[in-house]
C-alpha cells in the first residue's frame, strides 16, 4: 500500500472511534488540554453535541437504531457538519481538530481517511478506545448519566435502560479497527490507557500525542494546591527571594496541617518547591513529601527581592512593559509566565495521573497550574487571584475539574496587583504605584507575636 506522505506541518486531525461510555469525550478534552498548552491550537468537535442542536430535547435510544432512517439521518448531519466545522478550523490555520463522534464502521473510517488525506492534504489519526474492564465501565456510565446534557430531563431508571439500549444499537454496528485490514493510523487506547498500542504511526505530534496517551491513567480525584504561608517577603511587599514564613505564616503552616487532617484522605502525599517558605509551609503536614525544582516561583532576574516601588524607581521601563504583557514579559536574567508554562509541562502531565497531592507552591506557578486544569485563556493566567492562605480543592467531574477554595482563618497581606490603567512607559509614578498592595515597609515587632493578637 502507498502511504502518501503528507508534510509534518500540515495541520491533524484526529477522529475518535468507539462504543460509548468508553472515556472517548475524556480523552478528547485530556488531550486538547495538553496539546493547547503545548502551543498546538486545539479544539474539540462533539458530534453529540451537533445532533441536540438538531432536536429540541433528546428523546430516546431509539435515533441510535441502524433502522432508525430519520434517527441514522439526523446522526449522519450532525456528524457532517462536526467533520465540516473541524476541516474549516484546520484550514483557519489551526493545528489539531479533535472530531469526537464514533466512526465505529471500516467504511466510515475509510471514507474519513480518504477525505482528509486525498482531498484536503490534512494528516490524520484515529484512536480506537476499548474498555473491558467492567468496573470502569461502570464508571464510565454512571458519569454519563450525571453529566451528560442527553439524560437531564430523565428519571434514573429510565436513562440507564435508555442508555443501555443505545449502547446495543452501537454494538450491533460496531467494526474494531483491524490494523490487518484497514491502511490508517491509529492508535488504540484500552481501559483509558492500561494499554496503549499504535500501528503505522508517524510524525512528531502523533509521537507526541502517543507519549501522552501512553502516560494517561484514569483521571485524578482530587487535588489540592496552596501557596506557602506568608513569608516575611510578602509581609515587606518584596517579591523573589528566599525568605521565612512570617510568625502567621507559621500560623498558617500549623492550620494548615489540621485542616488536612480532617478533610483529606490517608494517604495524601505532598510536593513544594525547592524554596524554604513552601518547606516550612509542609513540615506539619504528616506525610511523604517531594520538592520539585521545577515547581519553584518565577525567576523575577534583576527584580529578585525588590518592593513594586523600588522597581519603578530603578527600572521604569521594564515595570510598565511588564505591565503592558504579564503574559509574556521576561524579567533580565529571570523568566516570563510562559517560561514557567514550559518548566511546568512534564509536572502537570505527573500531576493528571496523581490522587490525593497536595502541591504547595507560589502565586505565578499556581496561577499557571490552576489555569491549566481549569481550561483558562492564557491572557488571564497572570492576573488570576490566588490568595495567600487559602487552599484550593480540585475534584475531577468527567473532564473537567470543580474548584473549591477554602480561606483558612490565619491573616495576612493580600499580594495580588491588579493591571493598572496605564502601563505607557512615559506614565507618572503615582500612576505606575496605583494597584499596589498596601504592605509592611519592615517587618514589623508586632508580627512575631501571637498572631492571633496581631490586627492589620
Ligand atoms: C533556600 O534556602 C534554603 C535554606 O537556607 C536552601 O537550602 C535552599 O537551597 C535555598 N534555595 C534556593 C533556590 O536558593
Ligand atoms: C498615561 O500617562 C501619560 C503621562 O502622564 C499620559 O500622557 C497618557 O495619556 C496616559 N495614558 C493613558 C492611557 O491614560
Ligand atoms: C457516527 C459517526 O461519527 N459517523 C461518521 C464517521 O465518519 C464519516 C466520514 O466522514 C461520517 O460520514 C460519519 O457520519
Amino acid at each position: 500500500m502507498r502511504a502518501r506522505r503528507i508534510s509534518q506541518f500540515e495541520p491533524l486531525l484526529i477522529a475518535l472511534v468507539g462504543l460509548p461510555a468508553r472515556g472517548k469525550s475524556q480523552l478528547a478534552h485530556r488531550l486538547a488540554r495538553h496539546l493547547n498548552w503545548n502551543g498546538e491550537s486545539t479544539k474539540v468537535f462533539d458530534c453529540s453535541e451537533y445532533r441536540r442542536r438538531h432536536m429540541a430535547l433528546y428523546g430516546t435510544h431509539d435515533i441510535f437504531r441502524a433502522d432508525n432512517l430519520q434517527g441514522s439521518a439526523v446522526r449522519r448531519r450532525s456528524a457532517r457538519e462536526a467533520v465540516t466545522d473541524a476541516i474549516l478550523w484546520l484550514k483557519e490555520g489551526n493545528s489539531v481538530a479533535i472530531f469526537d463522534g464514533t466512526n465505529i464502521t471500516r467504511e466510515q473510517r475509510q471514507e474519513l481517511n480518504g477525505y482528509c488525506l486525498d482531498s484536503m492534504g490534512f494528516r490524520i489519526l484515529f484512536i480506537e478506545c476499548v474498555c473491558e474492564d467492567q468496573e470502569l465501565l461502570e464508571k464510565n456510565i454512571i458519569e454519563i448519566l450525571h453529566y451528560s446534557a442527553d439524560y437531564k430531563a430523565m428519571s434514573e431508571e429510565e436513562a440507564v435502560d435508555d442508555l443501555r439500549k443505545k449502547l446495543e444499537h452501537y454494538m450491533r454496528q460496531y467494526e474494531p479497527i483491524d490494523g490487518t485490514v484497514e491502511e490508517i493510523s491509529f492508535v488504540r487506547v484500552e481501559n483509558m490507557g492500561e494499554t496503549v498500542t499504535a500501528h503505522k504511526v508517524y510524525g512528531q505530534k502523533e509521537s507526541g500525542i502517543l507519549g501522552y496517551l501512553s502516560g494517561m491513567r484514569t483521571s485524578p480525584q482530587v487535588l489540592y494546591f496552596t501557596r506557602h504561608g506568608e513569608s516575611e517577603f510578602n509581609a515587606i511587599g518584596r517579591i523573589g527571594g528566599n525568605s521565612s514564613l512570617s510568625a502567621r505564616g507559621q500560623s498558617y503552616a500549623r492550620v494548615l496541617a489540621e485542616h488536612l487532617s480532617a478533610v483529606a484522605s490517608r494517604d495524601l502525599r505532598v510536593w513544594t518547591s525547592e524554596l524554604l517558605r513552601t518547606k516550612q509551609t509542609a513540615a506539619h503536614i504528616p506525610a511523604p513529601k517531594r520538592a520539585i525544582r521545577a515547581l519553584n516561583e518565577l525567576d523575577a532576574g534583576i527584580c529578585e527581592g525588590m518592593t513594586y516601588e523600588e522597581m519603578q524607581e530603578q527600572y521604569p521601563q521594564e515595570f510598565a512593559w511588564r505591565d503592558q504583557d504579564k503574559l509574556r514579559y521576561r524579567y533580565p536574567w529571570g523568566e516570563s509566565y510562559i517560561d514557567i508554562m514550559t518548566r511546568l509541562r512534564p509536572v502537570l502531565s505527573a500531576l493528571e495521573d496523581e490522587d490525593n497531592i497536595l502541591v504547595v507552591g507560589h502565586q505565578a506557578v499556581l496561577r499557571c497550574m490552576l489555569g491549566y486544569f481549569l481550561d483558562l485563556k492564557l491572557d488571564e493566567l497572570p492576573y488570576m487571584n490566588v490568595p495567600l492562605h487559602t487552599v484550593v480543592k480540585l475534584t475531577a467531574r468527567g473532564y473537567k475539574y470543580e474548584v473549591e477554595m477554602t480561606k483558612l482563618p490565619v491573616e495576612c497581606v493580600d499580594t495580588h496587583r491588579k493591571q493598572p490603567k496605564n502601563c505607557s512607559i512615559s506614565r507618572t509614578t503615582a500612576d505606575a504605584l496605583v494597584t499596589v498592595p498596601s504592605h509592611y515597609d519592615t517587618l514589623p515587632s508586632n508580627l512575631w507575636q501571637n498572631p492571633s493578637e496581631t490586627q492589620l
